[in-house]
């Protein structure tokens, strides 16, 4: 008996890129990637090429507003929840986050706050923007030095987050095995370990991705909000009230009085939102399901999975690479 193939989904199609986008690929150096083949260095960071035609498109066409939020994350650091969070934040004048027809109770984060390289302009060369009312929310992966230019040169805002790298590498590790055809086997942890190591990681090498945006935000700190998700975790209140100041739209006395920061958070939990039904069945167009954006939610699961060895060399590189910084995990 035959046993038919899953069909490939789209997010490991690589058919649809522009010449443009090939005539650069075989010209850049490769390694071995995640879920689909191959990764090409492009300014420094891995990338698989359907995310790189994104980058590309984006950099020449994404023209950013003075009142656009851009939301920009290491792969696996809590993009999903903080999509939700500012998304709830920007627009809690139209959206009360206790109301039952609020957006996420029937969208995923990643419907309402889209990439731009992952999605916008990846799907499009050039794509209408017009329908996203100002204040515009979006959100990249994309490493600083790869930023449109159009986003050093408005008063648009940054708002970064990243992630403890060992769980981040866990996180990552358990993602990408998700997102690999039966036909192509899992990742073992070794191997996905040696390769966040040597820096070849979506969007890697992680300790440039988050120098680049950490070092930004020091010399620019109204533009560039820098934001750790153990942070988050620990004191989600506080971190939220900041963000609404940063963002100019602080919280008034009768918000904090109505505990609607302490609403907003508990909207956007782990709990409330992975246990929404659209989050347990939908899917994105690309063909990820929402759930895989999903799985513990926890700071320091990396301590049932890494082997003592394992913690000390990621700690030492880490060290080696963040030393003099200011910045420490
Ligand atoms: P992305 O970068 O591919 O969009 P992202 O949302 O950053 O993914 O990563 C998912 C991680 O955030 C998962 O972590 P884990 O593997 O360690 O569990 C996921 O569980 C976690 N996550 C998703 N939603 C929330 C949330 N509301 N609160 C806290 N963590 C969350």
């Amino acid at each position: 008996m035959q046993i038919s193939k899953a069909p490939v989904p789209k997010y490991l199609k690589d058919d649809e890129l522009t010449q443009e986008c090939k005539d650069i690929l075989s010209s850049l150096p490769t390694e071995m990637g995640w879920v689909a083949s191959t990764f090409y260095k492009y300014q420094g960071f891995w990338h698989p090429c359907r995310h790189l035609q994104g980058i590309l498109s984006c950099q020449k066409h994404f023209e950013a507003q003075d009142k656009d939020t851009l939301l920009v994350t290491t792969p696996k650091s809590g993009t999903t929840w903080l999509k939700a969070l500012l998304f709830t934040l920007i627009n809690r004048t139209h959206f009360h986050h206790s109301a039952h027809n609020h957006p996420l109770q029937s969208n995923s984060p990643h419907v309402l706050v889209p990439f731009l390289e992952v999605k916008l302009f990846l799907e499009h060369e050039n794509p209408d923007l017009s329908s996203f009312k100002s204040p515009r929310l979006f959100s990249t992966h994309m490493p600083y030095v790869s930023l449109p230019k159009s986003i050093h040169d408005s008063k648009c805002k940054l708002v970064y987050l990243c992630r403890d790298p060992k769980d981040t590498l866990v996180s990552l590790w358990f993602f990408t095995n998700k997102l690999r055809l039966q036909e192509m086997g899992s990742r073992s942890l070794e191997e996905a370990f040696e390769l966040f190591c040597g820096g070849v990681s979506m969007y890697g090498p992680f300790w440039d991705h988050v120098l680049g945006y950490w070092e930004e935000s020091l010399k620019n700190p109204d533009k560039v909000f820098f934001l750790k998700y153990e942070d988050m975790k620990d004191e989600p209140v506080v971190h939220l009230r900041k963000l609404a100041e940063f963002l100019g739209c602080p919280f008034s006395s009768e918000e904090e009085k109505d505990e609607v920061l302490e609403g907003i958070v508990e909207l956007c939990s782990f709990d409330n939102l992975s246990n929404l039904k659209v989050n347990k069945v939908g899917k994105l167009p690309s063909g990820e399901d929402y759930s895989v954006f999903f799985r513990k939610g926890e700071v320091g699961d990396w301590k049932n999975h890494l082997t003592s060895e394992m913690v000390e060399r990621l700690d030492r590189i880490c060290k080696e690479k963040f030393e003099g910084s200011g910045l420490t995990f």
